[in-house]
């Protein structure tokens, strides 16, 4: 049956920066919340706060029917609920891992007599709490486990349910933070472009900014090509094109004096996609690239 939102008991292993904000959202939206952390101090502001602070791992799982993990990777929480009794228990797993390390704890708990549901985190902590922030978790794993405890899930930050594979919340997770450090490796080497100029960065990063999500919408061109097959649809500036621009952007980088190691990795391989003869695609034959020596 589905627990009221305002009333169901929640326990939360885990209070680093993540856990805390989790559960000062629970806290705050009236949930009787149980928590427990491997040094005890980071409980004692919690407790202050309304949480009860359990002794050990396998009290505060026997708090609650719903218990939420967010550790600091897959082997804590192994460490974490070693020899715990999860026998009936709601398991839902916050900690960032790899989908096979996430289908593997699945395996896990439920052998151990637990349902079972991953979850991966794309908010930061100061976004837990602050629905106008946009965060949310991707889960996967038992869907009726998910509806189950979604109001219950969805106070602290946005909730979308990926499937029943327990590896796609990781996926999804590791898909998008992988794009985002794409995105840093970009804005460093701008940034190092203009560093040693009279350019203001903070005048510069506005620009930067827009540019980047404008860009960002050619992800939907990509995906429409991926599943249609035809790289050569609506494409705007074609490879053939983009690559011979490569070494105006190897130059510039050379007189300014930065190192060009963030850009030639992609250069490359837009190189070989276009001597394979595909200089009218765009650049979604990348993907097949990343894909083909695997
Ligand atoms: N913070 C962030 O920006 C990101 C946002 C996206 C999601 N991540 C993931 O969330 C998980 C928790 O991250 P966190 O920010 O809470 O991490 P820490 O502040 O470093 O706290 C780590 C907690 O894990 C406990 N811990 C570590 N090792 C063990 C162990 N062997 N046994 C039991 N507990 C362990 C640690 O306990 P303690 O050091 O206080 O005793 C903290 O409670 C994470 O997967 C991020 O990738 C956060």
């Amino acid at each position: 049956t589905q627990n009221s939102a305002a009333t169901s008991p929640v326990t939360l292993l885990g209070l680093g920066a993540m856990g805390t904000a989790l559960a000062r959202a629970w806290l705050a939206a009236g949930h009787p919340l149980t928590v427990w952390n491997r040094t005890p101090a980071r409980a004692e502001a919690l407790a202050a706060e309304g949480a009860k602070a359990a002794d050990s791992a396998a009290a505060a799982v026997a708090a609650s029917g719903l218990v939420v993990v967010c550790l600091l990777d897959d082997d804590s929480v192994g460490a974490a609920l070693d020899g715990v009794d999860l026998t009936g228990k709601d398991l839902v797993n916050l900690t960032t891992t790899t989908p096979a390390r996430a289908r593997a704890r699945a395996a896990w708990a439920e052998e151990r007599g637990a349902r079972y549901l991953d979850g991966g985190i794309m908010a930061v902590p100061p976004m837990i709490g602050v629905p106008e922030a946009g965060g949310y978790v991707f889960y996967s794993g038992s869907r009726e486990l998910f509806e189950l405890h979604r109001a219950a899930l969805a106070v602290p930050v946005g909730t979308r349910y990926v499937g029943e594979d327990a590896g796609f919340a990781a996926l999804h997770d590791v898909a998008l933070l992988s794009a985002m450090y794409g995105m840093f490796a970009g804005v460093a080497h701008a940034f190092a472009l203009i560093r040693r100029e009279d350019i203001d960065p903070v005048a510069f990063a506005p620009l930067l900014v827009d540019w980047l999500a404008a860009m960002a919408q050619g992800a939907h061109g990509t995906a429409a090509q991926l599943r249609s097959g035809d790289y050569t649809e609506n494409v705007v500036s074609n490879l053939a094109m983009q690559v011979a621009g490569t070494p105006t952007f190897l130059a510039t980088a050379e007189q300014q004096g930065v190192s060009p190691e963030l850009l030639q990795p992609y250069f490359a391989l837009m190189r070989r996609r276009l001597e394979a003869g595909s200089g009218e695609e765009d650049l979604t034959g990348v993907v097949d690239l990343l894909l083909a020596d695997r």
